[in-house]
């Protein structure tokens, strides 16, 4: 039936300006008033999704948008929405009011609890193909060769709010789930291999030193304080996840550039019952990269969603990330180690020169969550979701996590549930004779949920393995006496952070140092600092020198003999060159600039994978003028950009001074007299991008505003040439490596 006549078209009525989810109006606002769209497709209902990600099909039946009218939520349509219904104009508001006392009750109850850890995530839909390379080892359905499975991917910081910074110094977690034909397999890790404790036990300890002080609530999504530095000198385990923390590996780029870990060991099984322990890798295609302190700093304040914003823009230009999965092997022995390597303690590595990662398939990112409460804050991982194939190993640590995440979603997600809110629901078959509880949405049929049963013919039932039924491997468990301990190998906590501090390159010591003194500077006691000083002494002499230095406190000796470790080259950030797909190059021009080639260079960056920012001195467009051409339109404006949005930056020519424009005159007070002729707003964008080492690139006569900026046109990674796309591919050879590293002389990577 068609829709009558909306009120939206009354005449004298404000002009619409483009409705949610529509294509974006393509006539300069206002837009003509029009009648009501039809439902879009995906407001018929939670989605179920293809192996390709997108949202595929709706569910017959399921409730959410199916109509042009506002209605309240028992489907009765409304005839007015802003005023409550009152005794008179001035009256008192009627407590018949339904429509009222339904809404405010639904906004009441809107929120949930976050996650007590992880609050702050990111999401994408995806799929996974399996190389076959696991099949010797795995008999996973999803892990044979050219299977594709359907995959929901949460990124997420640990410590702080839902609402709190994405550029905070932290681990990310990296939690994947795969609907595979066999059930749900989760695999819920983190961008750092290691963690802080090795019993579960001792999480709460180890999260509550970390969490804001319970009495000021602050420092939020920081380890920078008392507290955690207080709790990980005295717990010396924590060590190791403490040095990859103070590294630029908790400072990410982007998800797209940050690797994952399983961190634990896991066990898989083969067809035949045979075994191999496993630790999970995720290596993506783009490489390991991370920002600058001062960058992440930076972006905390002028775009607290820098990451979140970044993968989903990366997926929405088509530069969908890739990760490859790999797995490092090791021999299923009684001992469970691997070259003295203990492989159930989660504060340890095997480094991958002793037991390379060997690819088992490829992840891709291709599909943005449509809705964000529904999917990413919804989705439940759970390390104890395995398939046929995977099994779960001895690692104390492990054993804890298996009760903690069904647990947490009973507050979390309202009660056991969870699993069929649609982002959790498996696309295996589901018979589990479970009923009932808070938020059953399912209406299941029969009167016998139970077995045995002859009333249902005895249906479900069992499977054996050759029906992919799931079977614990028959580990043998020694003989023993209960006891509160570990093992002696778990007492050594120094020999794997020393080995990470030697495999790193000067420049990223040098960030490991800086990390070091600003964190235990924002500490007040000084017995803390000192503490954590004697524990840096054992890990290297240089690194506690340096800090202790920084600190102005005197630097102590180890506590014995340093061990004797070979550094793992591999795990090192600065080496090789990747592919530059989804960075994001400014283009400075003006409405004098030659907009032909900005407009040319704009798809030049497109080509090759890379998303182009036009900067221009005012909103809108630039050019225009009569026998101009096409005009180009501007992303952001001199007075809205910093540097730290851009991976690199190209400057069509010098824009003129814009003496008149907004916040000009003041950015010029106290400028060299050198920059009298450019527009000043541009210089800080310009000497911090080079201060950060990011490749700048400009031709016409961009030189004089480069040099103006500090940044010489012979320097290292400073390209002026005449021909902009001979100078966009010199800028894209450079940022193949992520910096100029050279702009650090003194540090040049040696590793
Ligand atoms: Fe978690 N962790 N964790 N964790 N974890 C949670 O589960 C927990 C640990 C990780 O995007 C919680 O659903 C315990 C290691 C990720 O939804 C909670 C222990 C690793 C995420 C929980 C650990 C992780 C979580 C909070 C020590 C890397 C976010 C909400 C025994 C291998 C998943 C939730 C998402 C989330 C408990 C240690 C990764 C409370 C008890 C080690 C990526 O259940």
């Amino acid at each position: 039936m068609e829709p009558a006549k909306s009120e939206n078209s009354t005449d004298g009525e404000p002009p619409v300006p483009g409705r949610p989810g529509r294509p974006a109006p393509q006539v300069d606002e206002p837009t003509d008033v029009h009648e009501p769209w039809p439902p879009k497709p995906d407001q018929t209902g939670p989605g179920m999704y293809s192996p390709t990600g997108n949202p595929l099909t709706a569910e017959r039946g399921a409730r959410a948008q199916t109509g042009a009218y506002l209605t309240t939520a028992q489907g009765l349509r409304l005839t007015e929405s802003d005023h409550s219904l009152k005794a008179g104009e001035r009256g008192p508001v009627l407590l018949q009011d339904h429509h009222l006392r339904e809404k405010v009750m639904q906004f009441d109850h809107e929120r949930i609890p976050e996650r007590v850890v992880h609050a702050r995530g990111a999401a994408a839909h995806g799929v996974f193909r399996g190389y076959g390379t696991a099949s010797e080892i795995s008999k996973a359905a999803f892990l044979a060769a050219d299977v594709e499975t359907p995959v929901f991917v949460r990124f997420s910081t640990v410590l702080g709010s839902r609402g709190s910074a994405d550029t905070v110094r932290d681990t990310r977690g990296f939690a994947t789930k795969f609907y595979t034909t066999e059930g749900v397999f989760d695999l819920v890790g983190n961008n750092i291999p290691v963690f802080f404790i090795q019993d579960a036990i001792k999480f709460p300890d180890v999260i509550h030193a970390g969490k804001p002080h319970p009495d000021r609530e602050i420092p939020q999504a920081q380890s920078a304080h008392d507290t955690f530095w207080d709790f990980v000198s005295l717990h010396t385990e924590a060590t190791h996840h403490t040095i990859w923390n103070m590294s630029d590996r908790a400072i990410p780029r982007s998800f797209r550039m940050m690797e994952g870990f399983g961190v634990h060991t896991f066990r898989m099984v083969d067809a035949r019952g045979g075994t191999t322990l496993v630790k999970f890798h995720w290596k993506p295609k783009a490489g390991v990269h991370s920002l600058l302190w001062e960058e992440a700093q930076l972006l905390g304040g002028m775009d607290p969603d820098f990451h979140r914003r970044d993968l989903a823009d990366a997926i929405e230009a088509g530069a969908y990330p890739e990760w490859e999965l790999g797995v490092q092997t090791f021999p299923d022995t009684p001992e469970q180690t691997f070259e003295g390597i203990d492989l159930l303690d989660p504060t340890k590595i095997v480094p991958e020169e002793l037991a390379p990662v060997q690819p088992i398939g490829l992840l891709q990112l291709n599909a943005n969550p449509t809705n964000f409460f529904a999917e990413t804050e919804q989705v439940a991982f759970h390390p104890g979701h395995l398939v046929p194939g995977i099994d779960i190993t001895d690692d104390p640590l492990l054993a804890g996590r298996l009760f903690s995440y069904l647990d947490t979603q009973i507050s979390r997600l309202g009660g056991p549930n969870f699993p069929q809110v649609p982002v959790n629901r498996t696309h295996a078959p589901v018979n589990d004779m479970q009923r009932d509880a808070m938020h059953q949405t399912a209406v299941h049929s029969g009167v016998a949920p139970y077995r045995p049963n002859s009333l249902d013919g005895g249906c479900p039932f069992l499977a054996g393995t050759e029906d992919h039924g799931y079977v614990e491997v028959p580990v043998p468990v020694p003989a023993a006496t209960k006891v509160r301990e570990a093992p002696a190998s778990f007492s050594d906590h120094t020999s794997h952070p020393r080995r990470f501090w030697l495999s790193l390159t000067p420049t990223e010591r040098e960030h490991v140092v800086a990390a070091y003194t600003f964190e235990l500077s924002k500490c007040d006691e000084n017995a803390v600092k000192e503490r954590n000083l004697r524990v840096l002494a054992d890990i290297d002499p240089e690194l506690c020198g340096q800090v202790a230095a920084g600190l102005g406190l005197p630097a102590p000796g180890p506590s014995g003999p340093l061990p004797d470790v070979t550094p793992s080259p591999a795990l090192a950030q600065i080496k090789g060159s990747w592919p530059v797909t989804g960075r994001v190059i400014g283009i400075i021009a003006d409405d004098g600039a030659d907009l032909d080639s900005v407009r040319t260079l704009r798809e030049a960056v497109l080509d090759g994978g890379m998303v182009p920012l036009v900067v221009g001195p005012h909103g809108g467009r630039l050019g225009g003028r009569p026998g101009g051409g096409e005009p180009v339109v501007v992303q952001r404006t001199f007075a809205n950009a910093r540097s730290v949005e851009f991976d690199a930056i190209l400057l069509a020519g010098t824009p003129a001074r814009g003496d008149d424009a907004y916040g000009a005159r003041d950015a010029k007070a106290g400028q060299d007299p050198a920059a009298a002729d450019t527009d000043p707003r541009l210089l800080p964008l310009l000497s911090e991008a080079y201060r950060h080492a990011k490749p700048l690139g400009g031709w016409a006569d961009s030189a004089d505003l480069l040099a103006a900026a500090g940044c010489p046109p012979h320097a290292p990674g400073v390209i002026v040439g005449d021909e902009p796309r001979a100078v966009l591919a010199e800028i894209t050879g450079l940022l193949r490596y992520h910096r100029v590293w050279d702009r650090f002389p003194a540090r040049i990577a040696t590793g």
